[in-house]
Parts: C-alpha cells; structure tokens; sequence
C-alpha cells in the first residue's frame, strides 16, 4: 500500500511537472512519467528544408506523445554531431537519431553508442560504415533517384524544344560536399551529362546556402558566358542564383530559345514552389522533410523490442508550370510532373 501511495504521489508529481513545462525533462523525471528519452543530433540550419524538418522531428518527439527529446544543433560541424552523440551517450538516453552532416568519420561513435546498447537511427543523408549494424533503421529520400528525374525532365523539355544535346550548356550549384543528397543530386546529373552529350560546364559546391549560390553564380556567369542551364541542389541555392542572373540582367525562365536560362531545383518547400509559380524556377523536384512521424514511430518500436524496416523512404513529387512535356508525351511516367497552381502552393506549410 505503502509503495503503491508513494508511486502516485511520484506520477502525479511527474505529470504536474510536465503541465508547466514543454521543455527538456530530466531522466529521472522522464522515467517516472514513462517517456522515451531520445537524442536528436541536427546537422544544422543552413536551408528552409532543415528548418523544416527540425520542427516535424520537434513535433512528432514530443512529451504529448511520450517522448524527452534532447535537441542539439550542430551548425554543419561533424565534430560538434560527434560531441553531441557522446554526451547522449553520457545521458543514457534510449534512443539516438542522427542527422548526419557527411557520410563517412561515423563509425567509432556509433561503435560506442553500439557499446552503451543505444540503438542509432539516421535521417536524411545516410552514413557510409564498414558495419551496417551500427544503425538500427534510416530515414529518408532516394536523392539519386530525384537527380534522375530532374535529368529525364531536361532531356524531354530539350526534345520538345527542338534543342540539340551539346546546346545544353549546364553548371551544378552543389549541395554540402560528401552529403548523400550531394553526391546523388551530383552523379545523376553527370551521368546524364555523359549519356546524352549534354555540355557540363562546371560543379562547384555552395553548401546549400542562399548567400553562398548566390556568390558561385556570380563567378560562374563571369566564367562562362553561355550558361543556360542551372541545376541547384536545393531551393535556397535556387534563390541565390536567380538574384545572381537577375542582377546580371538576364532573365531566369521556361524558354531557353528566347534567352531564358533553365533553373532546375530539389526540395519544393514554399520558397522555391513560390519561384516555380512566378515562373522563375521551371523544375522543382519534392524532398520531403516530414520525417518526424516515421521516426516517432520507429523509436516506439524499437522500444518495444519489435523489428523495424531497415530503410525508410519517404514519398515525394515533382512540380513544374512548363505543360508542353505532359502535352507531346502524355503516356510515360517520367513525365508526370504536377502542374503547380496556387491552391497547392497554399497548402504548403513550410
Ligand atoms: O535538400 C537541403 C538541405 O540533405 C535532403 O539538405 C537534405 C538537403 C536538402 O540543406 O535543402
């Protein structure tokens, strides 16, 4: 009887705690209140996206839904993600989801959080290590796969065009060096370069930062006077070169034969749908950044002792105002490319 008062005066405690307080809770508290302690190791800031996908993990990791999250941003640094890791280690949470800034340098910590028996799960961009076993499950999109899409959507507009292959005169606005999203936007992109004759002029990273684009458009308009075609690896990229050819006074656009230049872009948040509308942006292809469910419910499973899928991929679209593609080719299904209207773009949230 005696135990049993004691255990109701600590939940109720535990709950009147929670009321007041949307925080991080400690673990003694959480253990009482029966929440998953989880630490969320975010690789940064750096681009609409990841703002978004903070808020998703944010608001699927919430004490409403039993979980402490412990939330630390990196600001692009591995070392501070590596850090971080170690001091969830130290904090002995249940669970840690990693986002992970590059793909290699990760094995000895995983071994470690391996070591301390706290299963890993990774979002977004992948980890390449020797032991797949140091992640228990990974969340995310096939970014080679959107590269792809965005080249079979060039190739088809420059058929319809009535453009010749070596007419198409290209640079990559690369994303962070040695990011999976990188290095699949990048490779599709150069593969189809080779493939089909197109004339690939530069690749120079900007680290998925606006400002940074905007600088390497800059140079690259200096550079080479015959660009008209600019594959972003993201949408804030896709912001900065469009301000870089404008002041440039060229103009950004859907006709190539008219002087336009092409602006192909990943991610479709809000900011690049809005250019896609404006007619700015001719090809957005969709990365989705909700993941914060599926991670939720992975954690709770793995929780649970229960097996997981050991690779999550989340689904995704593509948006365009070009519709001479869906017109002359109606019946394959590269070409299926929503047309972007203004009711959907105001039913994008981020
Ligand atoms: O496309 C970009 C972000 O890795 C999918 O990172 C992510 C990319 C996303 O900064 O906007």
């Amino acid at each position: 009887m005696k135990k049993y008062i004691i255990l109701t005066f600590l939940i109720v405690l535990g709950v009147l705690a929670g009321c007041g307080k949307k925080e991080e809770t400690s673990k003694e508290d959480a253990y009482v209140r029966n929440l998953i302690n989880v630490g969320f190791s975010q690789l940064g800031a750096e681009s609409d996206w990841r703002v978004a996908n903070t808020e998703s993990m944010k608001n699927s990791l919430s004490l409403d839904n039993d979980f402490n999250l412990l939330f630390d941003d990196a600001q692009q640094k591995q070392d501070k993600q590596i850090m971080a890791i170690r001091k969830f280690i130290q904090q002995e949470v249940d669970c840690i989801v990693l986002a992970p800034v590059t793909e290699t340098g990760w094995d000895t910590v995983l071994k470690e959080a391996k070591d301390a028996k706290i299963p890993v799960i990774i979002t977004d961009r992948m980890v390449d290590v020797e032991d797949d076993s140091l992640y228990t499950a990974w969340v995310g999109s096939d970014f080679l796969k959107e590269g792809k899409i965005a080249c079979e959507w060039l190739k088809r507009y420059a058929e319809v065009e009535g453009l010749e292959p070596s007419e198409l005169h290209i640079v990559d606005i690369q994303g962070t060096l040695g990011a999976t999203s990188q290095i699949g936007r990048t490779n599709a992109l150069s593969e189809a370069a080779k493939e089909n004759g197109w004339d690939l002029l530069d690749a120079v990273p900007a680290d998925y930062a606006q400002t940074k684009a905007k600088e390497v458009m800059q140079q690259l308009l200096k550079k080479h006077s015959n660009i008209n075609v600019v594959y972003c690896e993201n949408d804030n990229e896709a912001i900065g070169a469009i301000e870089a050819i404008e002041e440039a006074g060229k103009t950004v656009g859907n006709d190539i034969n008219n002087g336009d230049i092409l602006v192909i872009s990943f991610d479709a948040a809000h900011s690049g749908l809005s250019n896609v509308l404006e007619g700015k942006i001719a090809l957005d292809v969709e990365c989705n950044p909700l993941q914060g469910d599926e991670v939720a419910w992975i954690i709770k499973d793995v929780n649970a002792g229960k097996t997981v899928e050991k690779y999550t991929y989340v689904e995704e679209s593509v948006f365009s105002t070009y519709d001479k593609i869906k017109a002359v080719i109606a019946d394959k299904e590269a070409y299926d490319v929503t047309i972007l209207t203004q009711e959907i773009l105001d039913g994008r949230k981020y």
